[in-house]
């Protein structure tokens, strides 16, 4: 009895996966597929995987050649599988071209030449019309998403929108490094345009950009803050729910596959009740920069707030809580460093931010029974500890974080603009009026 044993996503299975699959079965009489599940190939940069594993498996094993379906989730899974089932041939399509031959001292390793002309990817694009982005805004951060979302297929920046098309330094500097993104001089131009719209200007105007896009029939992704007040964030997701548009928060952590690990092992009982809720982030950012120079939605918390309240909100939820801030303020009354404490029934939380100091920035989510330790930076969580009474017993997590991690974040906004359940609740509409609100109180009390 000869085993071959071969993987992949089967994404939206077309005949290149059953050609594949028909002659692994070919080369021995028992055949094994290991389908990857939705987090490992996050964690590998198929960030747009349409059909559920549910559904990827049910195809696979609809193939009269698959004798055994099994799930594969975690790098090195290879080598154990083919020991676990005795395999005799690790088969894989040729785009794998040697990258198992390591796994050669295991088991004879064949690649078969791939179909030609058929792809989930191009099928998924087939699906779901090209996503058209327009940009408002070219600061530092715009950079970084125009790179990152080159990860992420299915949508296109096609153009931005900058208040100051002729006098902005940086807006030049975008499009010299961005030339294929063309130059618009009006919003109604970027909105004819395009489909979506990324906003990554000062905070203050988030609101009011947001509402302009929504307003147009646009789907919005704006940077955190998303906005200054509970009211201003119930009306744009009302506004969002009447036009059957997106609108996502740009809270990048909230999206990323190490802290969607991080909340489901803080929620599953392995450290008890949660108690307490500490985050911390800091960034020394010099005199001159624009954190310092908006006197009214300036300084740290506005900056860093979203960050330290995101594991607050999603491990602690949204009903009332009394919230209290301490700041240390500069000449010009922005606040170096803010402490924000949440208090609610049997539930304690405190985040530190700073732009002006610097602290440790970790996070620990205390529970009854243990607590979880992240290190800095873990708002890009790449790593954390599951910690017990027991100094010396320490569960390790290790997560994919890959580049600045803004493709999760347009990943999921991609997915949920083409109607893919599953991902609304990585930052609900409920957690982000609440940070608004939360917001709102800390500019209020300033
Ligand atoms: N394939 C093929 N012809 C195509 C498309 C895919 O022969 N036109 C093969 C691939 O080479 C692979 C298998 O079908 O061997 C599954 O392809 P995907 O679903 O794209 O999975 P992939 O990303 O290759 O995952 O850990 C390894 C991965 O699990 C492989």
């Amino acid at each position: 009895m000869k085993t071959v044993i071969t993987y992949g996503i089967f994404d939206l299975f077309h005949y290149g996966h059953e050609r594949l699959l028909e002659r692994a079965k070919q080369l021995g009489d028992r055949l094994i597929v290991g389908v990857t599940t939705d987090q490992y190939a996050i964690e590998r940069g198929k960030l747009c995987v349409v059909d559920s594993l549910q559904t990827r498996m049910e195809h696979v094993r609809s193939c009269p050649w698959v004798d055994e379906v099994i799930v594969e989730d975690h790098p090195g899974q290879k080598a154990e599988d083919i020991r676990r089932y005795h395999a005799d041939i690790l088969a894989m399509g040729d785009d794998w071209l040697g990258k198992f031959d390591v796994l050669e001292s295991l088991c004879q390793v064949v690649y078969l030449p791939r179909t030609p002309n058929i792809s989930s990817s191009v099928l998924r694009n087939g699906r779901f019309p090209f996503l058209r982005v327009g940009m408002i805004g070219a600061g530092r951060i715009a950079d970084r998403f125009v790179k990152e979302a080159g990860f992420v297929h299915g949508l296109q920046i096609a153009c931005v929108f900058h208040p100051r098309p002729d006098s902005s330094a940086s807006l030049q500097r975008f499009l010299a490094s961005h030339t294929s993104i063309i130059k618009v001089r009006t919003l109604e131009k970027l909105f004819d345009q395009t489909d979506a719209v990324y906003i990554a200007t000062p905070h203050g105007s988030h609101y009011s950009y947001a509402k302009a896009a929504l307003v147009a029939g646009k789907h919005v992704l704006c940077e955190k803050p998303l906005c200054f007040s509970r009211a201003q964030a119930e009306e744009l997701f009302a506004i969002a729910e009447k036009n059957g548009l997106v609108l996502m928060e740009a809270v990048k952590t909230a999206y990323c596959p190490g802290f969607l690990r991080l909340c489901a092992v803080a929620q599953s009982g392995f450290i008890g009740e949660i108690v307490n809720v500490e985050s911390c982030f800091t960034r020394l950012t010099p005199p001159g920069c624009r954190e310092w120079n908006d006197y009214q939605q300036g300084g740290s918390f506005t900056e860093l707030g979203s960050y330290i309240l995101l594991p607050i909100v999603k491990l602690l939820g949204t009903e009332d809580a009394s919230v209290m801030f301490q700041s240390v303020r500069n000449e010009n009354g922005l606040d170096l460093f803010t402490k924000v404490l949440v208090q609610r029934d049997g539930h304690l939380a405190a985040g530190k931010c700073g732009l002006g100091a610097k602290a440790e920035g970790d996070l620990v989510i205390s529970g009854t029974r243990g607590y979880l330790y992240a290190e800095a930076p873990w708002w890009k969580t790449h790593y954390f500890e599951l910690r017990g009474e027991d100094p010396a017993y320490k569960k390790r997590f290790a997560c994919e974080f890959e580049g600045d991690g803004l493709r999760y974040e347009i990943a999921d906004f991609l997915y949920r603009i083409q109607g893919h359940p599953g991902r609304d609740m990585r930052l609900t509409r409920e957690e982000s009026i609440w940070m608004a609100g939360v917001m709102e109180q800390f500019l209020e009390k300033r």
